[in-house]
């Protein structure tokens, strides 16, 4: 791994020079660690100050580094927001970018443009460890998992890939090493349908006996390690992975990409896509009851322990001063996502939702504003910034920090702020749940009418659906209490022109 800073054109980074008439621009390559969780809430993390937690890893990011205020995902799921953060381009521009399920092809062309090939064009080693909800496979219609996969993360810049394939509720519940399926026994070969019920799996309709965690909704087909999950998975037992196991198993196989870089001297690239707090929540035993919030915060714990192992590596490595942290989540938080494990009943004075409205699923803003740190020591920090910033702006901003000339549609170079030298972030960002669009422009929130449900009742999550223009200032009201649209006309039709000519 690289331990020397690298000075490609000038002399002091971050700045640009004049040469005369010619400015010349400095370029960096630090590491990059990309640390994304899945569904963790605003409020879930200590440093925001709404938490019962104590995350003190993540913490130490937060305090010593930038910490976002308004930093957003781009989508309220996981699948878009991944897009928009390899890709640079809002998830809804291409048809289709919805949650996936296990078998589903891959989302992202081959030729496409990515934060993962941009980097390796310039120098990287680049790997992503963890759960990846991209699809795999050129096409899902004759998606054989027990010959190399025709498409995998490997084909889009990714010179190391170690992943589930989309989430752990979904089969199949094994891990794939660069697009092939790890310890399969080609005896015992694995079959995967979204359709229909494979003859001879163990599922929850014919085994309900065989389920040692049950589900609340959604989650009634095959039974793996005794947990119910989306889809019907047959074969393969010897590729099954231990639920229990996840996070330590990610961890190795993520300070393994770090390690065995060690010989080169090339910085790496590490997409560490984790796997907490979603659900089915199996956090490893040496944390169970430690948070007194049930599996939910135990596997948030769990989570900011990882991430301080990590943190451990690379000092003592001698290359955390030469390393770019971005940490974020791919989206909102949910209590209730398909299980009985008490996330509801044990949550206590917690707030995962922060002074947010809405989770996971919703256009208000706890489905989309996440936590968002960037940590590079010496570099960043400590600052609390209030930018406004998204995961898409990634993209643009690594290329300009490793002199990439390649551009993203939707991506704005905000390295300056992600540093913390500049708080001059976006003007405006589009926002999506699940179906729909919302717009905020610098301090106004606008969701235009939409069809649909406005509560998941289940899940306990307002959508943000209305028939009607909602309108928020969103500084005085980040709850989103009072819709304004019908007494602040004038800010009602700017921001809707705005939004109908981005859309
Ligand atoms: C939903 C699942 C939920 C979760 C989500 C994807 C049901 C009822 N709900 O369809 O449990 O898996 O998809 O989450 O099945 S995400 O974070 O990957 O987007
Ligand atoms: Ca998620």
């Amino acid at each position: 791994m690289k331990k020397t800073t690298i000075f490609l054109l000038g002399t002091s980074f971050g700045l640009t020079m004049l040469d005369g008439a010619k400015a010349q621009k400095q370029i960096e390559t630090p590491n990059i660690l990309l640390i994304y969780l899945d569904d963790l809430g605003y409020g879930d993390m200590s440093a925001y100050g709404f938490s019962s937690l104590e995350t003190p890893n993540m913490d130490k990011i937060a305090n010593e580094g930038v910490r976002f205020v308004n930093g957003y995902a781009t989508s309220a799921t996981s699948t878009p927001s991944r897009y928009g953060l390899l890709t640079g381009i809002y998830p809804w521009r291409q048809s289709g970018v919805k949650i996936l399920r296990g078998n589903d092809s891959m989302l992202i062309d081959k030729e496409q443009m990515t934060l993962a090939r941009m980097l390796k064009q310039q120098g990287y080693r680049t790997g992503i460890v963890g759960k990846w909800h991209l699809g795999l496979g050129d096409d899902n219609s004759d998606l054989d998992w027990n010959a190399k996969l025709t498409a995998s993360p490997n084909d889009l810049g990714f010179d190391y890939s170690y992943i589930m394939a989309a989430t752990q509720d979904r089969v199949p519940t094994i891990y794939i090493r660069n697009g092939e399926v790890v310890n399969l026994n080609s005896e015992n070969p694995i079959y995967v349908d979204y359709e229909k019920k494979i003859d001879g799996c163990v599922n929850v309709e014919d085994h309900p006996e065989k389920m040692i965690m049950h589900w609340s909704h959604g989650h009634n087909n095959s039974i793996v390690n005794g947990i119910p999950r989306i889809g019907y998975m047959k074969g393969g037992d010897e590729a099954i992975w231990d639920d229990y196991d996840l996070a330590d198993n990610f961890l190795k196989e993520a300070e393994n990409f770090i390690l065995n870089n060690d010989n080169q001297d090339t910085p790496f690239f590490l997409f560490y896509a984790m796997h907490q707090p979603h659900v089915p929540r199996t956090p490893h035993p040496r944390f169970e009851g430690l948070s007194g919030m049930g599996p939910r915060g135990d596997a948030i714990l769990e989570a900011d322990w990882c991430i301080g192992d990590i943190l451990k590596l690379l000092k003592e490595e001698g290359v955390l001063e030469n390393t770019l942290i971005i940490f974020s989540s791919d989206n909102g938080p949910v209590l209730d996502d398909g299980y009985h494990d008490n996330a509801v009943e044990m949550l206590g004075d917690h707030k995962p939702f922060g002074d947010l409205r809405g989770g996971k699923y919703s256009l208000y803003e706890a489905g989309t504003r996440v936590p968002l740190l960037t940590y590079w020591k010496g570099i960043t920090g400590p600052k609390v910034s209030e930018a406004l910033v998204s995961q898409v702006d990634i993209f643009a901003s690594l290329a300009c920090l490793t002199g990439s000339s390649e551009k993203a549609i939707d991506s704005q170079n905000m390295l300056d702020v992600f540093l913390g030298r500049s708080d001059n972030g976006r003007k405006n960002l589009m926002i999506e749940s699940q179906f729909n669009k919302a717009y905020r422009s610098e301090g106004w929130v606008l969701i235009p009418p939409h069809k649909g449900r406005n509560f998941l009742k289940k899940k306990g999550i307002e959508t943000g659906i209305s028939n009607e223009y909602q309108l928020y200032n969103i500084i005085k009201d980040p709850g989103q209490k009072l819709n304004l649209a019908k007494s602040k006309t004038k800010v009602l039709k700017k921001m809707i022109n705005e939004y109908e000519s981005l859309k």
